[in-house]
């Protein structure tokens, strides 16, 4: 593991250096730069040398080698803090989106009072930024662009950003000695859209080597707690990481516990004090007749659940929204599971603004065990993706004929399109084209600040098409960049279910769109749904998992989702013209 007072010092430095930037002092922030970056290479822990030791350190003189022994006893500088309550906006943040210095930072504070991301994210859709001296609409345009490529707000990050790691740390940690279980609770256990954190909880012979592992851990930049059953730690990619070792005998009800959601928890310890029971972290307890509370169950979640006379409820449902009335009643649905997944309904190629060819893609596909898949590229109105016109359409589709000829017994490739809807609710492509293609979807890529009455009827216009056989990303919502546009889902789903139209479940990690409650909603009013990963090249392809896990957050069952049919029974369901 790095030196984590070195990394922290270095950061400290660093934000010292831009604040005095942010006010045109010369000379200092330098100084305090040179400084960082030498203790970002420093190979030894700082914070137990003598001044005299720390003074050889490139960059540090004796003045920044006081600070650092300030740090070693204090664990902060005075300067910093002094100068974090002068300047009160998040300045790390801030400064870290491509095109904001410390200046610019400052001066979006001091004009529009912008303290943190959201407030930037906010004054950019208000175009208030292009109003200051020395912004522009170009250059507010650019700064949105930056911004909509930052991966974390609010603290918060996409599940489809941190899962691969959570995967990653959960190997590594299940294989150190001793360790006989180990999961990832928390929000990532209930595929929630996004996760503040990594909860993980462990059974192990050697409690004490898994925290040192832990903190041990590639990446690891900060250690927040390392004791004999906890460690919780921060990563480079800034999430935080807590591990818990537990009882075997408690291990069902910690994970229950540690798995949530708080809401669910809070439910099912009411159940239990009903009962006259008591519920915890450690385990379900009854009391004895001399008095004293005796564990009932707590080792599986299984058995929790059972005795609370509740099924087993699975950890996507538990949003306290109504699943223990059904598992009371033994009417929780049968969730749907990604393996029931039989091809991906929408993805990109190099024909409009994919990376991959169409054989490429096909073939990624194949190995995932796909029977079939749907090129859905994008069409002409939709210039920056490189949309195709009419001609160009027929071409891909005559291409994908002779793939499909090609790659017979490996993979099926259905002719799609993703069409736009134009402001008046009619496509951009016209009904003798759509004729030839075996699905077409249709979405919302212009024109997004409209009534919700106006949107709706727009896309319930498109939904009349009898050529259109899926509404794409419905809501259009992009995580921490876009909200969604105003639209009317429960009338959406009606119509969708009037017209045979789907509604997408848009498994792109920032879109999940239709998102959870949409879903549950939409399934109210008996929509079908189309699973598709919005892929741009054949790792994308992987987000399935996602799309599967909003899914499942959403009630949704295999009968509820067009694509777990084989190709030949998808075909025969899809809205004939
Ligand atoms: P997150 O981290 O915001 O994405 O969401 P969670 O659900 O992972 O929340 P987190 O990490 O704060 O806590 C993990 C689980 O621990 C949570 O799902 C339920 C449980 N938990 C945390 N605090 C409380 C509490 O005050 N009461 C109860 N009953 N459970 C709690
Ligand atoms: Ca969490
Ligand atoms: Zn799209």
């Amino acid at each position: 593991m790095a030196h984590n007072a070195n990394k922290e010092i270095a950061r400290l430095f660093r934000l010292i250096a831009m604040y005095l930037r942010s006010q045109d002092i010369a000379f200092k922030p330098q100084a305090y730069e040179r400084a960082a970056q030498s203790l970002d290479l420093f190979d030894q822990d700082v914070s137990d040398m003598g001044l005299r030791d720390l003074e050889q350190i490139p960059g540090v003189g004796k003045a920044l080698a006081l600070k650092i022994q300030e740090f070693a006893k204090t664990r902060t500088i005075k300067e910093f803090e002094k100068l974090k309550k002068r300047f009160p906006f998040d300045m790390e943040s801030l400064a870290a989106v491509e095109g904001i210095g410390p200046k610019t930072a400052y001066k979006l504070y001091k004009k529009l009072g912008i303290k943190t991301i959201q407030d930037l994210r906010k004054a950019l859709t208000q175009h208030a930024v292009q109003s200051l001296p020395g912004f522009g609409e170009k250059s507010e345009r650019k700064l949105f662009a930056h911004l909509q490529f930052s991966q974390q707000a609010n603290g918060r990050f996409l599940l489809g950003s941190v899962y691969d790691q959570a995967q990653n740390i959960q190997r590594l940690l299940a294989g150190v000695p001793g360790v006989e279980r180990l999961i990832v609770a928390g929000s990532i256990r209930r595929m929630k859209e996004t996760v503040r954190d990594m909860d993980f909880l462990a059974v192990s012979r050697n409690p004490k080597r898994l925290m040192d592992a832990c903190i041990a851990m590639p990446g690891v930049v900060e250690v927040y707690g390392a004791g004999n059953t906890k460690s919780s730690v921060r990563l480079e990619s800034g999430i935080d990481v807590d591990v818990r070792a537990v009882p075997e005998k408690s291990w069902g009800a910690a994970l229950n516990y540690f798995t949530g959601s708080k809401e669910h928890n809070i439910a099912l310890r009411e159940l239990a004090i009903e009962k006259g029971w008591k519920l915890n972290e450690y385990g379900l307890y009854r009391r004895t007749a001399n008095g004293e509370w005796r564990m009932i169950a707590g080792k599986t979640e299984q058995e929790l659940y059972e005795k609370l006379g509740l099924d087993y409820i699975e950890p996507e449902m538990r949003e306290n929204i109504g699943e223990l009335e059904l598992a009371r009643t033994g009417k929780l649905p049968r969730l749907i599971s990604v393996s029931d997944i039989k091809g991906d309904l929408q993805m990109h190629t190099d024909w409009s603004d994919g990376e991959a060819t169409i054989e490429q893609m096909a073939r990624a596909a194949a190995r995932k065990g796909y029977e079939y898949i749907a090129i859905t590229d994008h069409t002409k109105s939709l210039g920056i993706a490189r949309g195709m016109d009419e001609k160009t359409i027929r071409r891909q589709f005559a291409a994908i004929d002779a793939l499909n000829k090609k790659l017979q017994g490996t993979i099926r490739i259905l002719k799609g399109l993703e069409v736009n809807i134009l402001k008046n609710g009619t496509l951009d492509i016209s009904d003798a084209v759509l004729a030839k293609a075996d699905f077409v979807g249709a979405s919302v890529h212009s024109a997004f600040a409209m009534s919700e009455r106006d949107m709706t009827g727009r896309i319930m216009r498109a939904m009349e098409n009898r050529h259109v056989h899926v509404v794409f990303h419905p809501t259009g919502r992009l995580l921490f960049e876009r909200q969604a546009y105003e639209v009317d889902i429960e009338e959406l789903a009606r119509c969708a279910a009037r017209t045979h139209t789907m509604l997408e479940i848009n498994a792109f990690p920032n879109r999940l769109d239709l998102n959870d409650s949409n879903i549950r909603l939409a399934k109210k009013h008996h929509a079908l749904f189309s699973l598709g990963t919005d892929s741009h090249n054949a790792r994308h392809l992987d987000a399935m998992l996602f799309g599967a896990g909003q899914a499942r957050r959403g009630w949704c069952e295999k009968r509820d989702v067009a694509n777990t049919h084989s190709c030949s029974a998808l075909l025969a369901l899809l809205k004939q013209p």
